[in-house]
């Protein structure tokens, strides 16, 4: 092995050379079947907006790491790379530039795959798709048509929110504060037809299987899904009309709180409810149109939860009543826009004494308020009726004010309630969900079309399986006004399935959040054209051992995911409850940001890579500067990298300039991987310099010949014992914070220690070398899954092959110390250190730390008391 290696290290061209290597060989391969040790780790997959950000370098270079380790540790491993392509960004771009969505989508990808491919990222790239082709969402529209005629997809009538801009249904999530997320319009509510999957049908099992996930998950993520589930056990409660000749139904609620019955003062419904509907109808008959004109009021604006809870009371009193179902007492029914029609039975039995927007609202409308619960918070804290206390709301606490009911507690005025009412036909007990079901009809061009014919006669019929895919015209370039595919009749006209007359084919498209709910187990054979996965592969790499993403998504695309595993499982796809078995959430990637403020308070933010930093010695910031006018700027401190404090730094840039590996190294040397990371030039330059001293380490071995291999262990000197348990003890510490602990950070200081212990090594004979020889592979091999070009150019030196190589081996009987430092102490202070070796009785130890020179100069007398703490000191009192 004389071939030369060049002296310093030149990322860009080994880079490039490796990667051509692994693309040559196939070298991430899998096959769809797999026997032996194997693994799956997947990323959450990107998608194609133009170009990577820091968050998919962070987001995948963890996969790989991960990835490669279990690749060392001799396990077949699938880690695969795709897109999420169906979205609106792409639309947003063809009405902005004239361009169709499709060419967009996939100039996009053809440059982001490129970049993901110079990250040296070790994917099966024979298993790329994107979810935007016919070959994808085919099986996507089969699901759809299977779960259809189970009945666990619907059609439904339903207010919706309406962005008049976008010219779309957004899901609550997506409303912020009354408006749209994306285009900032004010949100109005409209009702139209739209598709629903039944994933309240799968609550229970949703929410118990969570316990399953326990000590592979988050725990902060299994309790936001925990939330968002919402099981709540409460009670249905009748309160009968009063006014049967009008209304005779009576109002049906569903309260958490049936302790609180006998303190309700008033009866809130939704603005839909038939009570409302039937008072406003009343009204109006006798010309008066106000009712009407408010629930009109009310249908605008957001039907966003968090948004009600928040909004400004608004409410109006229908004339009507009902009776309180123990007392027989009137009470009037308010139409209250804070009541969601959706949840329960839209109508709340409302007791402001003891709810905060019941409170809000009496206290608004001059509605008598009755306290039923003494649950004092502080020892003697009143109860006022003008202003509300956090513990009105508690459960905890004895019922006042509620005649026969006085002194029971929660669940004994529960079981009493349910008992005296439940006879009577006027009350049950009930198990609620707060989730909903997923309404998935998108007004959208750029989806999945939904596989249904709508025909006059015969209502919704799903496209029968031999008509699918439903294919997406790709040549449509969308100009803001609405779906282009309601304008194209080549698309819409079909015949239906069922009595072959004119039909039309449904124009709404799917959710893309549907497309990503599947698309890891589709990866398992994504070429398979049979159905959603090939039988075998999903038998083989199903479930994800390993799934990696963003905190952002671990609520919804974590619970589609979930549900989606269960429906496919129900169906016969696949196997298991679960589609993730591990989940790691990656911490977010901070920058600094830079700012200047005009008078009108308006900021304009500057990008880290245009500002001029002025240091002290100590590294601390003196002054920053914009380079483009010489002027300071204000530093505005350390925020998640965005677009809007323009403090996003180019991962491009990084990997132009340094190559990917110091990219990578510095991604996972700079903090644990659920953690933020906070970008800095320094921490790149240091991680670079690491890499350049493992370099010139390597290669500088190699310059001089140094052929010996073989450790003659029998025969070793002490500083050769010391360095080879300093390579065993690495092995095992990067091993365990790798596998056990996803300790990026700490295995790379072990590296790094590593590292410096065999700089510091002289060899001075053939068995030194040879164990300095260990020493640098091993080094190198730990080194690959985070910085592998590098790792790979240098061990191919050394005549080892990166991707047939396995992680080194301890060997145990290296890491035995038969040395150990001693401290010498005169009076407490530290005079001298001995290296003696581990079995030194305390007599021994004693004599030893005695006879040091520089121990023997403090020794001005007689020692009055001698100390010995085995393995650490020696302390002699004079
Ligand atoms: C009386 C009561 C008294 C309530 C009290 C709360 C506190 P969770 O636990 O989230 O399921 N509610 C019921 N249906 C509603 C609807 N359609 N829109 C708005 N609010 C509705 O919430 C259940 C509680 O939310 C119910 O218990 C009901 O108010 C309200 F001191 O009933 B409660
Ligand atoms: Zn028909």
């Amino acid at each position: 092995m004389t071939t030369h290696i060049d002296p310093e290290y030149q990322a860009s061209a080994i880079e490039a050379q490796v990667q051509q290597d692994w693309e040559a060989r196939k070298a991430f391969k899998v096959a769809d079947t797999v026997e032996g040790k194997h693994r799956y780790i997947l990323s959450m997959f990107p998608y194609p907006s133009g170009k990577l950000h820091m968050g998919h370098v962070r987001n995948y270079t963890i996969g790989d790491v991960i990835s490669r380790f279990h690749r060392l540790k001799g396990e077949t491993v699938l880690q695969p790379m795709g897109w999420d392509a169906f979205g609106l960004p792409a639309e947003n771009a063809a009405i902005a530039h004239q361009v169709a969505p499709a060419k967009w989508t996939f100039e996009n990808i053809a440059y982001m795959r490129d970049q993901l491919k110079k990250l040296g990222l070790s994917v099966d790239w024979d298993r790329e798709f994107a979810t935007c082709t016919p070959e994808y969402y085919h099986w996507e529209q089969w699901l759809f048509v299977q779960l259809y005629k189970k009945g666990l997809i619907y059609r439904k009538l339903s207010t919706v929110n309406w962005d008049p801009v976008d010219q779309t249904v957004l899901a609550n999530e997506q409303v912020e504060n009354g408006r749209g997320w994306r285009s900032g319009a004010l949100v109005e509510k409209r009702d139209i037809p739209m598709y629903y999957f039944r994933i309240t049908d799968y609550a229970q099992e949703l929410l118990d299987d969570l316990d399953t996930l326990k000590d592979g998950w988050p725990q902060q993520v299994l309790t936001m899904q925990r939330n968002w589930i919402g099981r709540s056990t409460g009670m249905d409660i009748t309160f009968p009309s009063a006014n049967t000749e009008v209304y005779a139904d009576g109002i049906t609620v569903y309260t958490t709180r049936a302790d609180t019955l006998m303190g309700v003062t008033y009866v809130a419904v939704a603005a839909e409810h038939p009570m409302a509907l039937k008072a406003a109808a009343l009204q109006a008959e006798a010309g008066d149109s106000t009712l009407a004109a408010f629930i009109e009021e009310c249908r605008m604006g957001s039907v966003a939860e968090a948004d009600l809870a928040t909004a400004e009371k608004k409410g109006m009193a229908t004339g009507l009543s009902v009776k309180h179902p123990v007392t027989g007492e009137d009470l009037p029914v308010w139409i209250a826009n804070y009541v969601l029609m959706s949840y329960g039975s839209g109508a709340v039995m409302a007791v402001p004494a003891h709810d905060e927007r019941d409170f809000e609202f009496a206290n608004k409308f001059n509605l008598p308020i009755t306290q039923v619960i003494d649950a004092k918070g502080a020892d003697d804290a009143e109860y006022s009726a003008t202003e509300w206390q956090e513990w009105y709301g508690s459960k905890d606490g004895k019922l006042v004010n509620s005649g026969e009911f006085d002194g029971l507690d929660f669940q004994a005025a529960f079981d009493a309630f349910l008992a005296k009412l439940e006879p009577q036909g006027l009350a049950n007990a009930k198990v609620q969900f707060r989730l909903r079901d997923w309404g998935v009809s998108r007004q959208r061009y750029w989806g999945c079309p939904i596989p249904m014919i709508n025909c006059e006669k015969c209502g919704q019929v799903p496209v029968p399986e031999d008509q699918l895919p439903v294919v997406l015209p790709t040549d449509v370039v969308p100009d803001g006004s609405g779906n282009p595919l309601n304008k194209m009749p080549e698309f819409y006209q079909t015949t239906c399935p069922s009595c072959g007359g004119e039909a039309r084919r449904e124009t709404d498209t799917l959710d893309t959040f549907v497309e990503s709910s599947w698309y890891y187990a589709r990866y398992a054979s994504p070429d398979f054209t049979g159905g959603m996965v090939k039988p075998e592969a999903a038998q083989s790499w199903l479930p994800v051992n390993q799934y990696i993403g963003g905190v952002e998504h671990a609520i919804l695309h974590l619970l589609y995911a979930r549900f989606f595993h269960k429906l496919m499982r129900d169906e016969g796809v696949v196997q298991g409850n679960e589609p993730f078995t591990n989940l790691l959430t990656q911490g977010m990637v901070l920058a600094d940001t830079f700012y200047r403020e005009a008078e009108n308070g308006k900021k304009t933010w500057f990008n880290p890579a245009d500002i001029l930093l002025e240091k002290d010695e100590k590294g601390r910031i003196l002054s920053a500067k914009y380079s483009g006018d010489g002027q300071d700027v204000v530093i505005g401190g350390q925020e998640k990298m965005s677009k809007s404090k323009n403090n996003g730094i180019d991962p491009q840039a990084i990997i132009d300039q340094y190559g990917a590996d110091t990219a990578r190294v510095f991604m996972m040397f700079a903090a644990p991987p659920d953690q933020s990371l906070e970008w800095s030039d320094a921490g790149v330059e240091g991680a670079n310099r690491f890499l350049k001293r493992v370099w010139r380490l390597a290669a500088g071995f190699l310059e001089q010949g140094n052929p010996a291999t073989t450790i003659d262990t029998a025969n070793l000197s002490q500083y050769a014992q010391d360095l080879r348990r300093k390579t065993h003890e690495t092995i095992q510490k990067v091993g365990d914070d790798i596998e056990r602990r996803h300790a990026f950070n700490t295995a790379i200081a072990a590296l790094m220690e590593l590292l410096n212990a065999s700089n510091k090594f002289e060899a001075k004979d053939d068995n030194d070398i040879a164990v300095l020889r260990e020493a640098i592979t091993t080094l190198l091999t730990l080194l690959a899954p985070f910085a592998p070009h590098l790792s790979q150019t240098l061990l191919s030196q050394f005549g080892v092959d990166l991707v047939q190589v396995t992680f080194p081996v301890v060997d145990e009987s290296a890491l035995t110390r038969n040395t150990q430092t001693i401290v010498v102490q005169v009076n407490g202070k530290l005079r001298g250190k001995l290296e003696v070796s581990i079995d030194a009785s305390k007599d021994e130890l004693l004599a030893l730390a005695k006879a040091l020179p520089e121990v023997q100069q403090f020794l001005t007398g007689p020692t009055k008391k001698e100390i010995v703490v085995p393995n650490k000191l020696v302390n002699l009192v004079v």
